[in-house]
């Protein structure tokens, strides 16, 4: 078990075997985490979020460079890509940014964490609440593309970073997808490559158009998302990009922005409990009792078709008034 003082120190040891617990969905999570949260909020949360391939980790690993030459301890939670049977995918991502293995002041995990809605399930919440209490000063989560879970990127991270690339009219599918609204900073990588300052130029349009919309209904003071263009293989434009999310950091905060934040996000984080600790808790009653036990054997002998059973088992013993 890990002890909440080595946690609270920093310990990456510590740290990772209370990450597993929550990974794992262990019991032994709840009381942890309940002694850790109040020395959570510190933190600077980044999303980084773009279609597959976009450059991602690569960005991260750069990012993590810049962060660091600022005295910043930092936190990268890369959330499983596809499925959690990807390994691959997650190897890559710990190969990638091994150079940073050694360096007490960064922490990586990967997780098989998204919800089955494709928005990030709570253990990755849970996870960013361990890291903040560590002392880390940013905490870096990497994501494809948005998701419609409770706890989607923008909704988890202060700060979000939506990564394109040059061609492939990311501007236009940006507004389909609706992450136009999401984004705080917009990402033009692999900007060695041909039609990046057109990208640029269709991004910059497009924020323009949507701050025209949102000024008029909204006189709180907007953040104007900027477009930036890099190279994360070498690092170009990185240094630009670090700097930019800290002046986002810095500007929620002069206008108590962050604490706005924060409301949401407890919220969000408490209906998420509420959901599961609700279902957990008429499962088990459920299977307690038994009609679910009859009901089950029906099933395994083909008596009864696995729908009409859950309809009955929640009709006759959910009494809703
Ligand atoms: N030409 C070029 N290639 C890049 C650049 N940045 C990343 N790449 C390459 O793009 C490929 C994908 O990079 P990743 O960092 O794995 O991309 P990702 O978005 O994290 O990918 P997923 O996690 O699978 O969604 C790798 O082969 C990188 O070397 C860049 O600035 N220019
Ligand atoms: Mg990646």
């Amino acid at each position: 078990m890990p002890e909440i003082k080595d946690i609270l120190l920093g310990n990456q040891r510590a740290g990772a075997r209370m990450i597993r617990l929550i990974e794992e969905g262990s019991p032994k999570a709840f009381p942890l985490l309940k002694q850790l949260y109040p020395h959570s909020g510190n933190a600077f949360i980044i999303g980084i979020t773009g279609s597959p391939g976009v450059g991602k980790s690569t960005l991260m690993d750069a990012l993590i460079l810049e962060f660091r030459k600022r005295d910043k301890r930092i936190a990268v939670i890369a959330v499983d890509p596809s499925s959690p049977f990807s390994g691959g995918a997650i190897l890559g991502d710990r190969l990638r940014m091994q150079r940073h293995a050694t360096d007490e002041a960064v922490f990586i995990r990967s997780m098989a964490s998204r919800g089955q809605t494709g928005g990030l399930s709570r253990a990755t919440k849970d996870t960013a609440i361990v890291l903040d209490a560590m002392g880390y000063d940013i905490i870096l989560i990497e994501t494809v593309g948005a998701g419609q879970g409770e706890f989607d990127i923008a909704s988890l991270a202060h700060s979000t970073g939506i990564v394109s690339i040059p061609g492939t009219g990311d501007g236009i599918q940006a507004v389909k997808a609706g992450i136009l609204e999401t984004g705080d900073v917009f990402i033009v990588n692999k900007c060695d490559r041909p039609g990046a300052d057109a990208s640029v130029h269709a991004l910059t349009m497009m924020i323009g158009m949507r701050n025209r919309g949102t000024q008029l209904s909204n006189p709180s003071p907007k953040w104007t998302p900027l477009v930036l263009k890099t190279k994360a293989l070498d690092g170009t434009g990185v240094d630009e990009l670090a700097d930019t999310f800290l002046s986002h950091f810095d500007f929620l905060k002069k206008n108590s922005l962050t604490d706005q934040t924060k409301r949401t996000q407890e919220t969000l984080y408490f209906k998420s409990l509420l959901n599961d600790l609700t279902l957990e808790k008429i499962r088990s009653f459920m299977e307690a009792s038994p009609k679910y036990d009859a009901v089950l054997k029906k099933i395994q002998t083909h008596e009864m078709d696995p729908i009409s059973a859950a309809e009955h088992v929640v009709n006759t013993m959910i009494i809703l008034k």
